[in-house]
């Protein structure tokens, strides 16, 4: 069976000098490090972010740096097992609050990640992905899948709040991640496609030998329609909390390459205990108030926060109030990678 593994120190001085010189290690000291027993050993500790506190300090970024300056005006969430200022907010997955002002606008570009907002505060505000307008409500999940160009715009007269979430880490670690900046978008005088081909769930446009279906055909999914299915689903559902995947209305596949999202409903007293499950996860509440144990650390959370649980963690959420929260995970990557896996507690 495993037996303990030998040191760097066990090793004479005139032969680790030589391996240095000649830009070699030795594998056995570090094999641990990258191959711990059993379960991965993360880096990455739950964090959270009270939006009480987040709104003033990005409020008052609102005065200090107009959006000129900022490109995208953003707060970025970072994992307290990194430190303030990583870039990220679990081993997969960044995490961001921006604030556009009414008139305000951010400039076209398209870049190698996908990102999705979920809207936290505010109306007026829209996105525009390849001249698709799509409005921003509270609760909405947006998309911006990777490669397309999206500008975002502010028609209504209150500060615009989301939250950014983009697979941003891995293509840094892929040293894939790159950005083309290009001119504000015409826009198509037209709803979204949540209002036009994909209205109802269970319907699509027909398809036709020589049609072609978009990779995203749609990148709005309002939380209306949302919390309405989430309502059924607690009503009527099996018993459990009411959890709904976001899906591509085409392919039934996940919405996007990497990051997944799933809508959650907590009635009053409600508790969700969760399998640990190897994909790391950011939780934003878009109403409610509530307490989630994860790891041991208890979170006391209210509506418009955001928290996260690092991969494999021990999860119990318990709802004090009715509650909503998007859940949003790397489970569409370790699907395609392989390994997704759950255990039981
Ligand atoms: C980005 O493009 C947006 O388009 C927001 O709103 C946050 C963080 C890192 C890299 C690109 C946006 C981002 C980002």
């Amino acid at each position: 069976m495993s037996q303990q593994l030998g040191t760097l120190e066990d090793l004479p001085e005139d032969y680790r000098t030589a391996m240095t010189e000649a830009g070699v290690a030795p594998l056995w000291p570090m094999m641990r490090n990258v191959l711990p027993h059993d379960a991965p050993n993360p880096v990455t500790k739950s964090g959270h972010w009270a939006f009480d506190a987040v709104r003033p300090l990005l409020m008052r970024a609102g005065e200090l740096t107009p959006v000129e300056k900022a490109e995208r005006r953003v707060l970025v969430l970072s994992d307290p097992g990194r430190g303030t200022g990583a870039m990220q907010a679990t081993s997969s997955i960044y995490l961001g609050m921006q604030l556009l002002l009414p008139g305000e606008s951010a400039p076209a570009h398209k870049h190698t990640p996908s990102a999705a907002r979920i809207i936290v505060e505010g109306t007026g505000g829209y996105t525009v992905v390849d001249g698709e307008k799509l409005p921003m409500e509270e609760g909405d999940l947006v998309l911006t899948p990777g490669g397309d160009w999206h500008d975002h715009g502010h028609d209504g007269s209150d500060p615009v709040i989301w939250l950014d979430a983009l697979d941003l880490p891995l293509f840094v670690y892929l040293e894939g991640s790159y950005a083309i900046e290009g001119e504000l978008q015409a826009q198509r005088n037209r709803p979204d496609a949540s209002e036009v081909e994909y209205r109802a769930a269970g319907l699509a446009p027909s398809r036709r030998l020589d049609s072609s279906v978009r990779r995203y055909p749609m990148m709005r999914y309002p939380w209306v329609k949302t919390e309405a299915a989430l309502r059924q689903m607690a009503k009527y559902g099996d018993d459990g909390i009411a959890e709904l995947d976001y899906i591509n209305p085409e392919t039934g596949q996940d919405v996007l390459p990497t990051m997944g999202f799933t809508a959650m409903m907590l009635n009053a007293g409600q508790i969700d205990s969760p399998p640990l499950r190897s994909a790391s996860a950011a939780f934003h509440v878009v109403r409610g108030r509530g307490t989630s144990v994860v790891n041991g650390q208890t979170i006391h959370w209210g509506p418009k926060d955001t928290f996260t649980a690092p991969v494999f963690a021990d999860i119990t959420h318990t709802a004090e109030e009715e509650s909503f929260l998007v859940r949003v995970h790397d489970r569409p990557l370790q699907d395609k990678l392989g390994y997704y896996e759950e255990r039981a507690k």
